[in-house]
């Protein structure tokens, strides 16, 4: 595993990707391999013979579970001029957005099912979609009274997490208003963001952007910054409310020609979504992302590209304050047993490429994150002491990204004021990464000239069913 700041990796020269990389040497290519990602323990089977499938161009959209009707809906340019006015009218947005979401809806009732009294004139948070546990030894959990008062019990996370779902949706909602061939990337960012931070409320640690906004090109899977305008992009962000983060991602394209790519990975996430449930094995719910995923191909250039999942990419757990909560989701065919079990919070997310199917760490890197099992390690720099204290009283365990850093504000209004930017504190968060600290998460990416496409909800494993927190209609 690398684990180099940006300034080594400037030094080092792995800013730029490989593109050397080929079919041949990936499995052998253990450096610059994110540590964030499960081993390929597909890489044994990966010689069988494939099954024959009949391959889509396109199929259903919208989460249907009905497949092969070719989609006469435009992926990733999903709204239509006005829509969004009627998305916000509906909600008692303004638009553009600019009223807290808690003023629009209230948080629902406690434990004893009561309204509380300042809220009674407001509409509960709305619900995720609701989906029925797939397992037939689940199938009782639905209509049992019993799981229904275990739910009462947490009324309180549920409205938490349905609050920064509905903030997730009508943030993307506005970005999905402006985000215009030519657009700036790193104007659309902080456009997203002040939209993020003005309807969550942000006050430091307890409400505000879950971590930095993914907007990541082509070839390149995540976690990259606005650099360039090309073709097929990735937005992906977060908002948290008291640590309860809601991690959800799409794609834009504006050349129809790569609709059968994100249709696929889109169809790939809901095939995940809809296998996820209590005692399912992971192992199979990467297997039902890759059976739906790579039934597609696109056509590029008049060259058939069968769409492949990304298979070092995968979802994840989520804790409190704790983007990755430990259990890996994979999207391809593996032998993780592992069960998700009753009450925990899972990202779905899930990466189709035209490329070779597996990434690496490149570029320069901007996301951070500290380590959520810190070593204590007491530092004599001064510098990096103070860099670490202003992540601890800004951050504390959520990402951030160097962007937020050099904020007049470091990355929150509500902790900092306006004097919060930080000077010179390249060398300090080299050395909070090198003692283990401070984790880097640089860019992952697949072969130079590839396109990759992500899709990603998150959702929590109720004990009578699966809530789908971030489904909107837009995916
Ligand atoms: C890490 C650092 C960040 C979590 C997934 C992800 C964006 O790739 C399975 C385990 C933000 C998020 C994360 F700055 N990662 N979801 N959305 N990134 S991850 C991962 O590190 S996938 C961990
Ligand atoms: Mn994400
Ligand atoms: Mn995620």
């Amino acid at each position: 595993m690398t684990n180099k700041t940006e300034e080594e990796q400037v030094i080092n020269g792995e800013h730029e990707p490989r593109e050397d990389d080929d079919e041949d040497d990936e499995e052998e290519d253990g450096e610059g391999v994110a540590s964030s990602v499960v081993g390929d323990a597909t890489a044994a089977k990966k010689k069988k013979k494939k099954k024959k499938k009949k391959k889509k161009k396109a199929a259903a959209t919208n989460g249907s579970l009905t497949k092969g009707t070719p989609s006469k809906v435009a992926q990733g340019r999903m709204l239509n001029a006005g829509s969004f006015t009627d998305y916000y009218l509906a909600h008692g947005q303004t638009e553009p957005p600019s009223i807290p979401v808690v003023n629009l809806f209230s948080a629902s009732a406690d434990e004893s099912g009561n309204i509380s009294s300042d809220s009674k004139s407001l509409p509960p948070f709305p619900t995720g979609e609701i989906q029925p546990h797939p397992l037939e030894s689940n199938s009782h959990r639905i209509s049992s009274a019993e799981l229904r008062a275990a739910e009462r019990l947490q009324a309180d996370l549920y409205s938490k997490l349905r609050h920064a779902s509905e903030i997730h949706r009508q943030v993307r909602h506005y970005a999905q208003s402006f985000i215009q061939p030519g657009i700036k990337l790193i104007d659309m960012c902080e456009r997203l963001e002040e939209c993020n931070r003005l309807l969550v409320q942000e006050n430091g640690l307890e409400r505000g952007i879950g971590f930095p906004t993914g907007c990541s090109i082509n070839h390149v899977a995540a976690r990259t910054h606005p650099t360039a305008y090309d073709d097929v992009m990735k937005v992906d962000f977060g908002t948290q409310i008291d640590g309860r983060i809601i991690d959800c991602a799409w794609t834009v394209s504006f050349n129809p020609r790569f609709d059968p790519l994100l249709e696929a990975v889109k169809e790939g996430t809901n095939a995940g979504i809809r296998a996820a449930g209590i005692d399912v094995r992971l192992c199979d719910v990467g297997e039902s992302v890759q059976e739906v995923m790579e039934s597609y191909e696109v056509e590029l250039d008049g060259k058939m590209h069968p769409v492949k999942c990304i298979r070092n990419l995968n979802g994840h757990s989520i804790g409190p304050y704790n983007i990755h909560g430990g259990k890996s989701v994979p999207i391809v065919k593996n032998d993780d047993q592992t069960k998700m079990e009753e009450g925990e919070v899972f990202a779905i997310e899930t990466f189709g490429t035209t490329g070779r199917g597996y990434i690496v760490e490149a570029l320069e890197c901007s996301h951070f994150m500290k380590n959520f099992e810190c070593p204590h390690v007491p530092l004599r720099i001064p510098r990096a002491k103070k860099l670490l204290g202003h992540i601890n009283k800004t951050f504390g365990t959520l990402a951030f990204c160097r962007r937020w850093l050099e904020r007049e504000d470091g990355g929150s209004f509500a902790v900092n004021g306006n004097t919060g930017k930080q000077e010179k504190y390249m060398g300090a968060l080299k050395n909070l990464c090198d003692v283990g600290i401070v984790q880097p998460y640089p860019p992952l990416c697949d072969v130079k000239g590839s396109y990759t496409a992500q899709y990603e909800h998150t959702l929590i494993l109720r004990p009578t069913c699966k809530e789908v927190l971030s489904r909107g209609d837009d995916f």
